[in-house]
């Protein structure tokens, strides 16, 4: 959300709350307190709250919209929203996108577009959707034999078909990204999947190995998000 967004969110809210309390000091007391507050609640503050989203608070939900999708000042505009909607606790307009590899091709793809730099004779959208073709088999259809060693953990994934082709090439390219960040970590290729072993440190203790299992070391580093860009821009290779 621009900064313009925010004031206008704000000077937005402000309005509402001088209307709100101009409404109860001045209003015609005949109703008495429960009269208006009725009044109030069935229609004055609807009304405004209407109008708001209509008109000013048009922008605010353009705003929340272009963050949302370009996923830019989400955690922004959630507040800005949350503050908006604090008593009826609803969004105007959705924002989950149905399916989580559809949501992350579309904010990539709303990065893309908003970025002028972009160079579309490189962009290339289909090996994102092979990677997270192959994020999807590994975390949900690999299988994973854990075993404790003495000083660390073994792990031999295995799979079939398309599986298989996703833990060859995700689990030997995320032991480069273990070492990075400082891991010992090494695989081992074997006929119908690969076998990860990480020894365990003095940041990294076997208890903490143990409880990781699988998943838990394969989830380790932020590499996901930035790589996901790289490979939309046709950057990097297929892991
Ligand atoms: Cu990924």
């Amino acid at each position: 959300m621009s900064k313009f967004q925010w004031k206008a969110t704000i000077v937005g809210a402000a309005i509402l709350a001088a209307m709100v309390y101009a409404y109860a000091q001045f209003s015609p007391s005949a109703d008495g307190p429960m009269g208006m507050h009725g009044q109030m609640s069935q229609g004055g503050m609807a009304q405004m709250h209407q109008q708001m989203m209509q008109g000013q608070g048009g922008n605010v939900g353009q705003g929340m919209h272009d963050g949302m999708q370009g996923g830019v000042g989400m955690h922004g505009g959630m507040g800005g929203h949350g503050g908006m909607h604090g008593q009826s606790g609803a969004l105007s307009v959705p924002t989950m996108p149905g399916q989580d590899a559809f949501g992350t091709i579309q904010e990539v793809v709303q990065l893309l577009q908003a970025d002028r730099s972009t160079d579309w004779s490189k962009v290339n959208i289909s090996v994102l959707r092979q990677h997270l073709i192959d994020m999807n088999e590994v975390t949900l259809h690999a299988a994973a034999a854990e075993r404790m060693l003495d000083n660390g953990i073994e792990i031999v994934v295995t799979g079939e078909g398309r599986t298989l082709e996703a833990i060859k090439r995700m689990v030997p390219a995320h032991i480069s990204e273990l070492r990075e960040i400082g891991w010992i970590a090494k695989s081992e290729d074997l006929a119908n999947g690969v076998k990860l072993t990480v020894t365990a440190s003095e940041a990294q203790p076997l208890t903490k190995l143990k409880a990781l299992g699988f998943m838990g070391i394969m989830v380790q580093g932020g590499h996901h998000q930035p790589h996901h860009l790289m490979m939309a821009k046709g950057e990097f290779p297929i892991h």
